[in-house]
């Protein structure tokens, strides 16, 4: 019964990957066709330059949105908040009664913060390297049958990405590239706190370890646009786990898909829309040194789910070299293996700086 919910969710996620397809191949043929804004003659080197700058403006929540030309450095710090809650059961949402019906212990909400630090350096006009770490803190509040309500914790550092942008076709105010990054396990996948319900320290269940703390790739992407005061985008990205865990398991792989368009209000000042869809499925085999608790949090197939996120952001550039951002989202729409806590709100301010 439940592996064929499971095989249900993986054909959908199949569908989804073939809409996605779908629903970006027109940007890809509009790419292809004759530049509409910038005329023929705008070829020469400084209008390239004046591309990179354009390009630099993407929503803060996108990641290798833009490359950078050669020799150019790019140091950004990115912090992000997200708040989960309440439980889901595909569409629906689900009360903490519900939950409590099938198990002793229901998570009530959750918040994720994480401070990313990044690096990029255009090595030549077409291929920018990138480097990227955080320190993730998680907390998670629960309700048990009893009604007694406790919190776990944990923080530290999560996975590190190193890879590169490479440009792919380039032709007046439209750009495509790449981009290929390996994650590198740095983040533990056995972080513990104390648990009531056991009487002592225990293994935190899966959404509160820190990361995949698995070898993986994440292949992208993203095509960008201007004209005038509008520039806009859109990006494919997956996150493949390539191996399992130092703890026995391997978090499930997601696709996400963004459309985006930024708009300039007064000359530093710039607004942008964001919609992102993401996919990602259930998680393959069991932590290790989890205990078999009666919880949906310590489920490896009450996991993977797909939503929908819509985001309004602000970038603000005192000077060409400086980038400061907000962008708040909000889910729309989600579908979840579950019971599993659903996604509510998130905010992520950042600072670019390039030198
Ligand atoms: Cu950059």
């Amino acid at each position: 019964m439940f592996q064929n919910v499971h095989i249900i969710k993986q054909t959908n996620l199949m569908k989804k990957i073939t809409l996605l397809s779908i629903l970006f191949s027109p940007i890809v043929a509009l790419a292809g066709t004759e530049p509409i804004q910038c005329g023929n003659t705008h070829f020469g080197h400084t209008d390239h330059n004046h591309h990179n700058h354009e390009n630099h403006l993407t929503p803060i929540g996108v990641m290798g949105g833009h490359l950078h030309e050669q020799g150019e450095f790019m140091l950004s710090y990115r912090y992000m908040f997200m708040n989960m809650q309440p439980n889901f059961n595909g569409t629906d949402e689900v009360s903490i009664s519900d939950v409590l019906a099938d198990y002793m212990v229901s998570p009530v909400d959750m918040q994720m913060e994480m401070h990313m630090i990044g690096i990029m350096y255009g090595l030549t006009d077409s291929i920018t390297l990138l480097g990227m770490t955080n320190l993730v803190s998680l907390e998670m509040l629960h309700e048990t049958r009893m009604g007694n309500r406790f919190t776990t914790n944990s923080e530290g550092l999560g996975d590190t990405t190193i890879g590169a942008l490479f440009n792919i076709y380039e032709r007046g105010s439209h750009r495509i590239h790449g981009g290929l990054s390996v994650v590198l396990p740095t983040a533990e996948t056995n972080e513990e706190d104390f648990i009531p319900a056991v009487g002592r320290n225990a293994t935190l269940p899966y959404p509160m370890q820190l990361g995949s703390g698995s070898w993986g790739l994440r292949p992208s992407l993203t095509y960008t646009g201007h004209a005038d005061a509008f520039s806009w985008g859109a990006q494919v990205s997956g996150n493949i786990n390539l191996d399992e865990n130092s703890n026995g398991y391997t978090l499930g792989d997601s696709l996400t898909s963004n459309l985006w368009g930024i708009y300039r209000i007064a000359n530093p000042l710039y607004t942008s829309l964001r919609l992102q869809s993401s996919s990602w499925t259930n998680i393959e085999g069991q932590h290790d040194l989890l205990l078999p608790l009666s919880i949906p949090t310590a489920d490896p197939n009450l996991r993977g789910g797909n939503r929908i996120d819509a985001f309004w952001g602000l970038n603000y550039k005192p000077a060409s070299s400086v980038t400061l951002s907000a962008e708040i989202g909000k889910t729309i729409w989600q579908d979840l293996d579950g019971p599993q806590l659903g996604t509510d709100w998130n905010l992520t301010v950042g600072l670019q700086a390039t030198f």
